[in-house]
């Protein structure tokens, strides 16, 4: 039986490598230099499927891929429901954070109730933000470069991913508050955990046992 893994290029990619490799899988092309969309592996019948970061929870679900590995924040936002989230594979590390733009005084507009503008393309994560915190915000969707709303007068905070801090540092924006820790987690269609036990369990362990040895002895 085929077992294919969905993953993403970019950090998701470069930090599950070594984790795969420690589980006995290596691609047989390079991923960051093939066109291959779905990449064969040393191990017959595994498959390595790139698709873009907010699409691997999609792929799981339907069956499509039976594992994947996606980030909190991409789980959050479009859906963890009807998939099983065994790990927490520590890769990928940032943090959902609120910026503004230096010189805001953020803590003083939310003592004073003020309507405050944010932007984000995580709207979901945003909203329960701050209804837990009992703020009325009015949130503006976007899909790219948050980090321009508050330099263009479009909103006054943004919530973004934040892991150096130097996006925000570029662009005159400060840290206001964490909403969360974020890291990539295993994620795993359940009819594949049943039907495709013999190959599916394995692999689980053994990234399992590599995120562990990982956290355990950071690089
Ligand atoms: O790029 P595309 O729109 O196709 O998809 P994507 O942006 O979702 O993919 P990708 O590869 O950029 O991110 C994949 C996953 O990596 C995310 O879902 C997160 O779980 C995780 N991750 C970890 C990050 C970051 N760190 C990160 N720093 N994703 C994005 N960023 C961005 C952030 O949005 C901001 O623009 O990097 C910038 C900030 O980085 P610093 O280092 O300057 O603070
Ligand atoms: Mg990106």
């Amino acid at each position: 039986m085929p077992l294919t893994i969905a993953l993403s290029k970019g950090r998701i990619l470069d930090e599950s490598l070594p984790l795969l490799a420690a589980a006995g899988i290596t691609p047989s092309e390079d991923p960051e230099v093939s066109r291959k969309l779905v990449l064969p592996t040393n191990r017959p019948g595994v498959s390595l499927m790139i698709v873009r970061a907010t699409d691997v929870p999609t792929y799981v679900r339907w069956g499509a891929a039976d594992v994947g590995i996606a980030g909190q924040d991409v789980l959050l936002e479009h859906g963890g429901p009807g998939l099983y989230q065994p790990v927490d594979l520590g890769i990928a590390r940032c943090r959902m954070s609120v910026a503004t733009r230096r010189g805001f005084d953020w803590a003083a507009s939310v003592q004073r109730g003020a309507r405050i503008r944010v932007a984000t393309k995580y709207v979901t994560i945003a909203r329960e933000h701050f209804a837990s915190k009992g703020m009325h915000v009015d949130l503006i969707k976007l899909y790219g470069s948050m980090e321009l709303a508050p330099i263009s007068g479009l909103a006054d905070a943004i919530v973004d991913l934040v892991s150096s801090g130097n996006t925000l540092r570029a662009n005159d924006l400060v840290e206001v508050e964490t909403i969360m820790p974020i890291t990539a987690r295993l994620i795993v269609n359940p009819a594949a955990l049943k039907l495709k036990r013999d190959l599916v369990k394995p692999l689980v362990d053994a990234l399992t046992a590599a995120a562990s040895r990982k956290q355990a002895a950071p690089a």
